[in-house]
């Protein structure tokens, strides 16, 4: 019978123990998720031209992702962000690639459009499929014959997204969709050089400090979750079996 009651205890220790570390875990995951920066889930060229050829795989520069016109055809760039991970409001968010100009010499202002349809995935999407996007978000002017950082101010777009769905779609095309006029920017798939993906660049609101005397939710998680693994530890260390 004694032996029952020590094998109780310390189950219930060992599940005191997994509380706190949920707790500590939870606690500590809140402040990690602070950092910014954040990789696309897909991305896409569609071509006007072949308009039922999917290009999801493509990698690098001229057979990655393109926002021109050659006279004949259409590319427009599509890249989509999972917000599921962000957790505070983002008071500042920048689309960042990395591209030239497709023509050499040829500088051109490239626009940043949100979609709001996210049901597209890179290995479908193709000229014919492609959603229809949205309001202009911001204009860069791409002027380098190599390749180089460009930006582009998506704030409240994404804002609003995270608070909608949490997915972020954007399409990238040419303002002046004029011949010989464009830029072609690096895919996720390009290998070449590592960290030349498109990406968002994340600002989040600093976190409210608590009015003096008072502590965070954060660290309530922390302090709670740290007390019960010291209490369940010790119930399994104390009635382990003698
Ligand atoms: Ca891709």
């Amino acid at each position: 019978m004694k032996s029952e009651l020590m094998a109780k205890i310390r189950l219930v220790g060992a599940i005191i123990f997994l509380i706190g570390l949920g707790l500590v875990f939870t606690g500590g995951y809140t402040v990690a998720t602070a950092l910014g920066g954040l990789g696309p889930v897909d991305d896409a060229v569609v071509i006007q031209e072949t308009p039922n050829v999917n290009y999801g795989a493509n990698g690098q520069g001229i057979s990655g992702l393109h926002a021109l016109f050659t006279g004949v055809r259409r590319h427009r760039s599509f890249i989509k962000f999972d917000l599921r991970g962000e957790l505070e409001e983002i008071i500042d968010a920048r689309l960042v690639m990395y591209g030239k100009e497709a023509y050499r010499g040829v500088s051109s202002w490239i626009e940043v459009r949100g979609v709001e349809n996210d049901s597209w995935t890179e290995t479908e999407i193709t000229w014919n499929n492609q959603p229809p996007y949205g309001a202009l978000l911001d204009n860069t002017y791409v002027n380098t014959t190599d390749f180089g950082w460009y930006s582009w101010d998506v704030t409240s777009f994404v804002e609003s997204q995270r608070l909608a769905d949490n997915i972020a779609s954007f399409c990238v095309r040419s303002k002046e969709d004029k011949v010989g006029i464009g830029a072609v920017f690096q895919s996720k798939e390009h290998s070449g050089v590592v960290g030349q993906a498109p990406h968002l660049k994340i600002t989040k609101a600093p976190p409210v400090e608590p009015p003096v005397g008072e502590v965070s939710s954060e660290w309530y998680l922390l302090a709670v979750g740290s007390l019960c693994m010291i209490a369940g530890s010790f119930l399994m260390i104390r009635y382990r079996g003698v």
